[in-house]
């Protein structure tokens, strides 16, 4: 059956309707279907040796558009489709999205398992079936509310399984089901997202907001994603999600085993789990528990067979987000795997002296990495910089104890969904350019540098790039009620709130500009300064600097002598689909975190994929960036990481220095509590974010303002000469090959896994 008869055999299918009479939704329904059947006769891939990615979050976005482009039907699928006067785009907006991640940690994850298929590598994602995602962001009053976020529906990319598992807390046990989600190889074969969950949870249970009963673990354990990012401290039903993903994996994985006949002895010639930053720890000493208990293996036998089979990946130096869970937590929750945990720190103990890196320190907490790092073969940074940064200072105790253990693997982004989907101009003006090779090999966009000179070409970029921004446009005068000019330049951060990424940073640029132009020095063309961005709802800081942008907003865009030069709009429920529009459309990148801080970074790949020009610091990927573009090609400012290191050994760093310094930043810095910003803004939010950046500013935003607005003003005059600007652009995608995940997930496979 062709394409078109598919589509006909289940409209009819499922709503006895003709295609054209047929809504979007419906439609989405049916495209789902047919998407299942076709995979449905895909191959599985298979091997002698199977990676296991396990995480807790796997923000894999909508997956319509993906899952057609990798089957390889998305313009056959378009064409019949228009033929009957439906837009596939209109299709693709009725899909919920499964916001199951935070951010980068877990589009991370969803990305590698587009490469892993992609590669045609045998290996499974296995995480947890949330019922609602990562809150659905509101704004009240200039304020964050965090409402719940459904996505899954009666038609849906999950499959049901009949595979279960019995999971035990002490004496209550519980039972876990899973759910699959194929992942379809970009002209490969499928392989797995395996995603637990608990046939007892209850909807009902959510009340106000997100506020929900946390006791009943039976009705409660896989009804939300935790929306916290770094900073907010674990609690106990954080660990019955971290112990039911990794109970389950465990399971599921020696049953693999069993079924292929293998040794479970030789578990370690078959099997490597990767183990996302430390949500999935417990899967070591599960491992080790059940082999013991279980199977008759000694526990030097299981140890040793588990160490040769774990590997850590690290994803950040913030001393807050390493999870240390107090043990009598883990005797409450989880006594069966204590004494496991207690013999491994035993161990430890015996070998290495040094209370630095024992596994329960003298507080009686666990230190969940020290586990991973003493019984993992691997632990890897996810960018040159980290890693170098967790050898000479975070874990430098551990990387003197075993140096061999340690390495980089800079992340990447899938190009399906960060160019291919996301900017299908941009794909085939380079299929037109350099040929289709680049799809398969990302490295092959260096071609474009042959063309740096050529005008057809770099107009033909620009061009692009201007309906993007018109697009985007369109989107947000709809969505958002504000009016942007495609003329303007448009200025972009994206990312989680938090401070140390400093959006405040920015938005003191923001001041300084309305107060130039408010004294009339005016820019040379419109600026659109563009966030999105969710805070997690206890970090009170992250919330002010939402209010201080929403006060902006305001402000500027309704200020007549402004307004015309400076516009400002933080889009409402930042997610991977608004990614997708905003990415494609932008000029300059934000990448401003403090540096040493912002382990690698993703959104700073996918900008500069799609021509947008960099301004950050010499932090996380930037770096290579930096390396790969050359200094002409992107504007790095501020401290470096070793100067930063050293402002928070010598504790020297006082903000106030900076404010009474410089009357720029004063001037700035005052503006949040002026009276123009009380009157439309909370006193409350606006004199404590004040408070904290003159008295704490622990991620150092005034340290490198200065820098920022004189870098950020040299950019934006640079922006005037087109030309300059235009082969920039092209520089940028011409070097973006390294960050293809396919390149990240091949040094893993050849360096971690050992695949084939
Ligand atoms: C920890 C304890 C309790 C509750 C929640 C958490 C928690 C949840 C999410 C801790 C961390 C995260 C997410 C971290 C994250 O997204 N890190 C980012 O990982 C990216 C992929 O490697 C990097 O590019 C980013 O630099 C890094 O910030």
């Amino acid at each position: 059956m062709n394409i078109e008869a598919k589509i006909t055999d289940w409209a009819g299918k499922l709503y006895q309707k003709q295609l054209e009479a047929c809504t979007d939704k419906e439609l989405y329904d049916v495209l789902l279907n047919v998407c299942k059947e076709l995979i449905r006769e895909k191959t599985p891939i298979t091997g002698r040796k199977k990676v296991y990615y396990i995480s807790a979050e796997f923000l894999i976005g909508k997956l319509l558009s993906n899952n057609l482009l990798n089957l390889g039907i998305y313009e056959e699928v378009d064409r019949v489709l228009s033929a009957k006067g439906k837009s596939l785009c209109a299709i693709e907006e009725a899909e919920p999205e499964p916001s199951l991640g935070n951010g980068g940690l877990g589009r991370l994850a969803a990305c590698f398992l587009d490469s892993i298929a992609t590669l045609g590598l045998c290996g499974d994602g296995i995480g947890l079936n949330y019922h609602f995602g990562l809150f659905k962001q509101v704004f009240e009053d200039k304020l964050q509310k965090a409402r719940k976020n459904e996505w899954i529906e009666k038609q849906s990319w999950l499959t049901k399984t009949d595979v279960t598992y019995e999971v035990a807390f002490g004496n209550r046990k519980v039972t876990g089901r899973m759910y699959d989600i194929d992942v379809i190889g970009y002209d490969n074969g499928v392989n797995k997202l395996h995603l637990f969950d608990l046939e007892t949870v209850d909807e009902n249970l959510v009340k106000e907001g997100i506020a929900f009963d946390k006791d009943a673990i039976e009705k409660n354990l896989t009804l939300f994603l935790y929306p916290d990012d770094s900073d907010e401290a674990g609690n106990l039903l954080r660990i019955h999600q971290q112990y039911f993903m990794v109970s389950c994996a465990a399971q599921l994985i020696l049953d693999e085993m069993k079924q292929k006949d293998y040794d479970l002895h030789a578990l370690h010639e078959h099997v490597v789990i990767q183990i996302n930053d430390t949500h999935p720890t417990m899967v070591i000493p599960e491992l080790i528990r059940i082999l013991t208990k279980q199977e008759g293996f000694s526990m030097a036998e299981a140890i040793s067979v588990v160490s040769q089979t774990c590997a850590y990946t690290n994803h950040t130096i913030l001393a807050e987000a390493l999870e240390k869970w107090p043990l009598h937590y883990l005797e409450r929750v989880v006594p069966q795997l204590v004494p496991t945990i207690k013999e491994l720190d035993v161990r430890v103990r015996k070998q290495y002296p040094d209370p630095k890196v024992q596994l329960i320190d003298e507080n009686r907490r666990v230190h969940m990495a020290h586990i991973d790092i003493h019984y993992g073969f691997s632990v890897n940074g996810v960018a040159a910089i980290h890693t170098e940064i967790l050898k000479k200072t975070e874990l430098n105790h551990f990387y003197k104890l075993y140096p061999y253990k340690f390495n980089n693997k800079t992340n990447g982004i899938t190009f399906r969904r960060w160019l291919l989907s996301c900017n299908k101009e941009l794909t085939k003006l380079l299929e037109e350019t350099i040929g289709s090779g680049f799809k398969k090999d990302a490295k092959e966009l260096q071609k474009l540098l042959s063309f740096q000179e050529d005008s057809r070409v770099l107009d033909a970029i620009a061009k692009i790039k201007k309906q993007k921004k018109e697009a985007l446009a369109a989107y947000i005068a709809k969505h958002e009620g504000v009016e942007l000019d495609p003329e303007s330049i448009f200025d972009i951060q994206i990312k989680r709130m938090h401070e140390y990424k400093r959006q405040q940073m920015n938005a003191l640029y923001i001041i300084h500009k309305y107060l130039e132009i408010k004294k009339g020095k005016k820019p040379m063309r419109p600026i659109s300064f563009l966030f999105g961005a969710k805070a997690a709802p206890a970090y009170v800081i992250a919330q002010d600097i939402i209010h201080l942008l929403l006060v902006l907003q305001e402000i500027v865009n309704h200020d007549p002598d402004v307004a015309p030069f400076i516009k400002v709009v933080m889009v409402e429920n930042y997610n991977v689909s608004y990614a997708e529009k905003l990415i494609p459309a932008c000029d300059v990148s934000e990448q401003i975190s403090l540096a040493s801080k912002e382990a690698s970074g993703t959104g700073n790949m996918k900008f500069m994929l799609n021509g947008a020009v960099t301004l950050g610091t010499a932090d996380g990927a930037n770096v290579e960036i930096r390396e790969l573009v050359g200094d002409e090609n992107i504007y790095i400012f501020g401290q470096d990481s070793d100067a930063v290191i050293r402002h928070y050994t010598d504790r020297d760093y006082v903000p106030g220095e900076y404010y009474e310094k410089n009357p720029m930043i004063k001037e700035a810095v005052d503006f949040i509590v002026s009276s123009k910003a009380l009157s439309v803004g909370q006193e409350e939010n606006l004199r404590r974010l004040y408070h904290e950046l003159l008295n704490k500013d622990w991620f150092m935003t005034l340290l490198d303002l200065e820098d920022y607005i004189v870098t950020k003003d040299r950019m934006f005059a640079d922006f005037e000469d087109r030309e300059k600007w235009k082969k920039m652009s092209l520089i940028n995608i011409a070097k973006a090959g390294f960050f293809s995940s396919d390149r990240t997930i091949r040094q893993y496979n050849e360096e971690i896994w050992k695949l084939s």
